[in-house]
């Protein structure tokens, strides 16, 4: 089922109207044409309500995969993109364009040189791919463990980028991409902050049941929402985060889609845990309250005195 939020804001030459396009469960032997239909399904939807960017969530175009283990990682070979775009998302580009509406897309990409990524292109309303990034934080466990309720191998079945968080001149502003637990690390946001990002766009798949630590499951939707928000106020930018959400393959995951303000506050939200447009009216400008008066880091910042957060990993203890 369809719902559509929209919020409409002190308009201006530079608002950009956004749709989280969240997406309900993936099973396992759904074909990539099948799903591809689902989102362009979702872009039409999205492109009816005013949509000039429809932003679809991490590994858009699969189940997630990394929740089975297999010894021989070629196994999963097929869930894997080796052409952006190809013959399969091709339909996908072509919408788009068609209905002059941009998008970011994250799937699984393997390299001609045999790299795997977690990665999310950015699409202009022409067509192109203006930006690509690759997930840096990469969670979860590398080895079986048979032993979990469900696995988290994403450690197993993608690298670490080095790419770091770099943002584009699109759609009129400063966008960047950040990949789900991307999102729960100030780092991800004050990196693309220092470069004026105006807009971060983040996908994420979110189990529930967090094996290492249950007593966090109740509050998976509190922190989901509080990195994104903290990461919008502090750097004075719009988030827009969207969930593959709902019970896929067993496996429940946080919905809760989200379209945050500079202010930190939450303008639209998506109320199920299906697919779901959500869709919002954004200012770009309204960024600079926050980035030329609190947060004006020219004047505020002191990374004099900021040295531990680039040279040291771990922590380390002051002496007993
Ligand atoms: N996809 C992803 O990054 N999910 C993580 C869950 C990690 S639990 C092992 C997240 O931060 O939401």
């Amino acid at each position: 089922m369809l719902y559509i939020s929209y919020m409409s804001s002190e308009q201006s030459p530079r608002s950009v109207t956004v749709a989280a396009a969240q997406l309900g469960p993936i099973a396992k032997d759904e074909s990539r044409p099948t799903v591809v239909e689902r989102l362009r399904a979702m872009l039409r939807d999205a492109a009816a309500a005013g949509a000039e960017l429809v932003v679809f969530p991490e590994l858009a175009l699969t189940t997630f995969f990394p929740r089975w283990f297999t010894e021989d990682i070629a196994g999963h070979d097929h869930y894997y993109e080796t052409s952006m775009p190809g013959p399969e998302t091709q339909p996908l580009f072509d919408e788009a364009k068609e209905l002059g509406v941009g998008f970011a897309l994250g799937y699984a990409e393997l390299t001609p040189e045999g790299e795997r990524f977690n990665t999310t292109i950015l699409v202009e309303r022409d067509g192109s791919i203006v930006g690509r990034f690759r997930k840096v934080h990469i969670p979860g466990h590398e080895g079986d463990e048979p032993w979990r309720a469900f696995q988290h191998l994403e450690r197993r079945y993608f690298q670490e980028s080095d790419e770091g968080f770099p943002v584009w001149r699109a759609f009129g502003g400063i966008f960047g991409m950040a990949t789900c637990n991307d999102r729960r690390w100030p780092e991800t946001y004050r990196e693309m902050g220092l470069q004026g990002v105006e807009m971060i766009l983040i996908g994420y798949n979110t189990p529930i049941h967090y094996a290492p630590d249950p007593g966090q499951n109740a509050l998976q939707g509190f922190h989901n929402h509080l990195c994104m928000q903290a990461g919008a106020y502090q750097n004075g930018t719009w988030v827009v985060g969207v969930a593959k959400g709902g019970t896929e393959e067993g496996v429940e995951s946080l919905a809760q889609s989200a379209i945050i303000a500079p202010s930190g506050q939450i303008v639209a939200q998506a109320v199920t845990t299906g697919d779901e447009v959500i869709v919002a009216s954004c200012n770009l400008d309204w960024c600079d309250h926050y980035k030329q008066t609190l947060f004006n880091f020219d004047t505020y910042r002191r990374p004099e005195v900021y040295q531990r957060i680039t040279n040291q990993k771990g922590v380390i203890l002051p002496p007993e």
